[in-house]
């Protein structure tokens, strides 16, 4: 058997009830095959970044996995589609969208799969909460380059 990996899926939704939604994706990630939930993070709410409607809810999860890279993606395309996600548009608004932004230290250029994913260093919605996870693993300036982005910490 593989040795399990630690990796760190990006949560977002802006349609819908996004916070359900959030929810929902963090029971259905504790529910994968050969896999264990050990953390997320606290939800943050955003505006739109190159994307339209509703303010965004976002949040990281830290999952420890011996399932591959591709049968992760796939797995969490599945939950997607459980939770409605259509794709009219590139960057439409949506009900669920479940990023795959670290795969232990693995880095992969498939056609399916960039990992680390590719935009999360520009992008305060996935470098807080990350940053709640795995403060060692984000660069400083990294943090700072995001500063100007509004985003909020949610109660609760
Ligand atoms: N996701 C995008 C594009 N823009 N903006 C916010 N605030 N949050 C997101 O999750 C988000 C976005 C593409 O996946
Ligand atoms: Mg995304
Ligand atoms: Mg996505």
């Amino acid at each position: 058997m593989r040795a399990p990996v630690l990796a760190y899926i990006g949560l977002g939704a802006n349609l819908g009830d996004p916070v359900a939604a959030l929810q929902a994706a963090l029971l259905a990630l504790g529910g994968l095959p050969q896999s264990q939930l050990l953390r997320h993070s606290s939800f943050y709410s955003s505006a739109p970044i190159d994307s339209s409607g509703p303010d965004y809810v976002n949040a990281v999860a830290e999952l420890s996995t011996t399932l591959t890279a591709p049968a992760l993606l796939l797995a969490l395309q599945q939950i997607e589609l459980g939770a409605g996600r259509e794709r009219p548009y590139r960057n439409a608004p949506r009900t669920l969208d479940l990023d795959l932004l670290l795969f232990g230290s693995a880095t992969i250029h498939s056609p399916a799969l960039t990992v680390p994913h590719p935009r999360m260093a520009e992008r305060a919605f996935v470098l807080l909460p990350l940053a709640e996870l795995v403060p060692e693993q984000i660069n400083a300036a990294d943090l700072v380059a995001v500063q100007g982005q509004g985003i909020w910490r949610m109660a609760g």
